[in-house]
């Protein structure tokens, strides 16, 4: 089993990191992330994966949800990353440039963690566990009520990739509902993950 060492991902202790990311958000989203990490370090130690990146992940993954829009704007153009990302919002931002925050701010460069980070809205069509694992994890943890989530529970406790198929196509069809305009990684994963879907 690989379990990494808390100090070989933080240059601090992981009290520090709670204080660093309770600064950021609201007490009700940082209680989110709280029982994001909890939910993915137990399926962290269900799916044989790393459950001390999977807490750390859980504890980072909306850590720049409440920055400002112009900040995520200045990045994106100063970074040179997807122009087509501008055409989004928040909804999209802070996972996908969050993870350049991450790195500023709270200096984990760890690339399994980042990675869950950057995917764990939109999916892609490659993942790992650990990115299936918080992607899920987001979606199901103990607050969560949404019809279906008792399904989506189901859903993660047959595989992560079944779990993670049922979301996607969830989110899509919710999104789809409100008129939402869909991220084009969101599509493409729908297409790739919906091979695992059982209905
Ligand atoms: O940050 P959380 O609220 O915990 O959850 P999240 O990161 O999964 O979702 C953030 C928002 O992003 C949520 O309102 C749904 C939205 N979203 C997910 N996929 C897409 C999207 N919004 C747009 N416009 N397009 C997408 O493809
Ligand atoms: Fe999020
Ligand atoms: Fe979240």
């Amino acid at each position: 089993m690989f379990m990494t060492k808390i100090n070989e991902v933080l240059p601090y202790d992981y009290e520090v990191l709670l204080q660093k990311v309770h600064a950021k958000l609201t007490d009700s989203r940082y209680n989110h992330v709280l029982r994001v990490a909890d939910t993915a370090e137990a399926l962290a130690q269900q799916y044989s994966a790393d459950p001390v990146k999977a807490r750390i992940a859980g504890i980072v993954h909306d850590y720049a949800k409440q920055f400002p829009d112009e900040a995520f704007k200045q990045v994106i153009m100063s970074q040179k990353l997807a122009p087509e990302l501008l055409g989004y919002n928040n909804g999209i931002w802070h996972g996908v440039v969050g993870t350049y925050f991450i790195k500023r701010d709270l200096r984990i460069f760890d690339t399994a963690i980042l990675s869950a980070v950057a995917k764990h809205t939109t999916a892609d069509v490659e993942m790992s566990a650990l990115d299936q694992i918080i992607f899920i994890a987001d979606y199901i943890e103990p607050n969560r009520n949404f019809p279906g989530i008792d399904a989506a529970r189901k859903a993660a406790q047959k595989s992560l990739a079944i779990g993670v198929a049922f979301e996607l196509q969830h989110t899509l069809r919710y999104l789809v509902t409100q008129g939402a305009k869909i991220y084009p990684k969101t599509i493409i994963s729908y297409n790739t993950w919906r091979e695992y879907l059982e209905n």
